[in-house]
């Protein structure tokens, strides 16, 4: 999109907003909403996040700097932002069950199954071609547009909230009355001043927040990563270390991760507003690799061939082998004692690289420490029930 279009007056701007929105559902999208693109108001919060380095070592946020906050420099000749939603939640999330087996991992929800990048991304371009299609109908050529997904340096949160699509919660995530924040969000581009959507709020600017005095998900942060209200420290966030980051996990973080190997849900899950949440209807946001009921002991057996072979298609492929296996042997620590896992820890020592090693002899480490735990406790028990049968037997001896 390189060039700015002047306001056509041969094209009835409600009308094709209506039409925008028809297609939007035809295409599957769970809501769409039109906002312009000033997003001055979020660059002072941007440029403390970046300078108090929450991004981490995710150096494409710092390196796009204020250009997340300013659409038209990433687009030249973008005026609006057509924005929309996806709800991900598949239909047997079994979150606590699989959070309470310590013997199996808990990936994040969104990632169960298919990839939703290219998904999104497909049906934002047919979105696209389909204003196209109008404006040739009307021997007009000067439509431009760029669909974004995520990988962006847009900030899609309060983009998506000025377009009426929800509030930004105290996690940081787009949360919505209907929908609760178990969605995706992606945007295109346009340069044309399409009327943009008028959020149901008092301010019209965007939609009232409903967070109100709840700081459920502050609490429940295993890791204590939201530092305060709407302010997300990645470089605290089980999601940054065990998807974005290929450096070791930090220490002291480890134990907190149990055995989350892949994202964490934890914010979502203890928000109120995800009792609203929509079952996702989408096939391809549906469990796929079974990874629900496969051991931590299996995955972790799993040669690169067969990691790379097992999840074609899905994000998870995308941390590399290393990622993956260095997530697993954390999860394996923090397990409870089995001698199982300790032999495969140690087999595994033999091949694995240098930073996977390292949180392997962690695990094994781990592992040691709940095995003498346990012994003490198993003979605090033996002790309880003595000192139980001595009571009941002979005065004397009590
Ligand atoms: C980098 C990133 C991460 C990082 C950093 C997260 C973060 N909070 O910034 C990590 C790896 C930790 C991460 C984790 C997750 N992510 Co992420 N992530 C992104 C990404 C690529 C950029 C986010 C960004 O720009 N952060 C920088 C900060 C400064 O921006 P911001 O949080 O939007 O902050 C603004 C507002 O909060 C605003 N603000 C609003 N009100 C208020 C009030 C006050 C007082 C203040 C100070 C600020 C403030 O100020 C900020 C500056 O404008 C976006 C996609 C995108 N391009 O936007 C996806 C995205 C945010 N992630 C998403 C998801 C699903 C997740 C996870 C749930 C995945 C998982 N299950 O593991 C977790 C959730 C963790 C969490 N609580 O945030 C979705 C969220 C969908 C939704 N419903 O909101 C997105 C939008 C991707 C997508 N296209 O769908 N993510
Ligand atoms: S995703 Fe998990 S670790 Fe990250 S902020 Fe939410 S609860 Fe904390
Ligand atoms: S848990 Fe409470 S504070 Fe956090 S986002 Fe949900 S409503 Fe807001």
């Amino acid at each position: 999109m390189t060039k700015t279009t002047t306001n056509s007056p041969d094209i009835n701007y409600p009308e094709l907003v209506e039409k925008i929105k028809s297609w939007g559902k035809e295409l599957g999208f769970s809501q769409l909403g039109i906002t312009d693109i000033d997003l001055s108001k979020h660059e002072k919060a941007l440029e403390q996040w970046l300078a108090n380095n929450y991004h981490g070592n995710m150096d494409y946020m710092a390196r796009h700097g204020l250009m997340r906050a300013r659409p038209a420099e990433l687009e030249v000749g973008t005026v609006r932002a057509i924005s929309v939603r996806l709800d991900y939640l598949p239909t047997q999330a079994k979150c606590a069950k699989i959070l309470k087996s310590k013997n199996h991992a808990y990936i994040s929800r969104y990632a169960l199954g298919r990839d939703y990048h290219k998904l999104m991304r497909k049906r934002l371009q047919q979105l696209g071609k389909k204003i196209t299609d109008y404006f040739e109908q009307l021997e007009d050529n000067n439509f431009n547009f760029r669909p974004f997904v995520d990988s962006a340096p847009i900030l899609e949160r309060p983009l998506a909230e000025k377009a009426g699509l929800g509030w930004v919660g105290k996690h940081s995530l787009l949360l919505n009355k209907e929908a609760g924040s178990w969605f995706f969000i992606g945007e295109l581009l346009v340069d044309i001043p399409l009327p943009i959507s008028i959020p149901d709020s008092p301010n019209k600017s965007s939609v009232a927040n409903d967070c109100g005095s709840c700081v459920a998900c502050l609490k429940i942060c295993p890791t204590q990563a939201i530092v305060e209200p709407y302010v997300v420290d990645a470089r605290r966030c089980i999601s940054y270390f065990t998807i974005e980051s290929p450096d070791p996990i930090p220490l002291e973080l480890r134990p907190l991760m149990g055995n989350r190997i892949y994202g964490c849900d934890d914010c979502q899950l203890i928000c109120p507003w995800n009792k609203y949440a929509k079952l996702s209807l989408e096939g391809d946001f549906q469990a796929r690799h079974q990874l629900d009921e496969i051991t931590l002991l299996e995955l972790f057996s799993w040669s690169e061939d067969h990691f790379l072979d097992s999840l074609q298609g899905s994000p998870i492929r995308r941390i590399g082998f290393q990622s993956w296996q260095r997530n697993i042997a954390v999860a394996l620590g923090n397990a409870p004692y089995d001698i199982n896992i300790v032999t495969a820890l140690e087999q595994k020592l033999t091949t694995a690289s240098a930073m996977v090693a390292e949180h392997i002899q962690w695990a094994l480490s781990q592992q040691n420490e709940q095995n003498l735990e346990d012994n003490k406790n198993a003979n605090s028990r033996l002790n309880a029930r003595l000192i139980r049968s001595i009571e009941k037997g002979l005065p004397r001896d009590a």
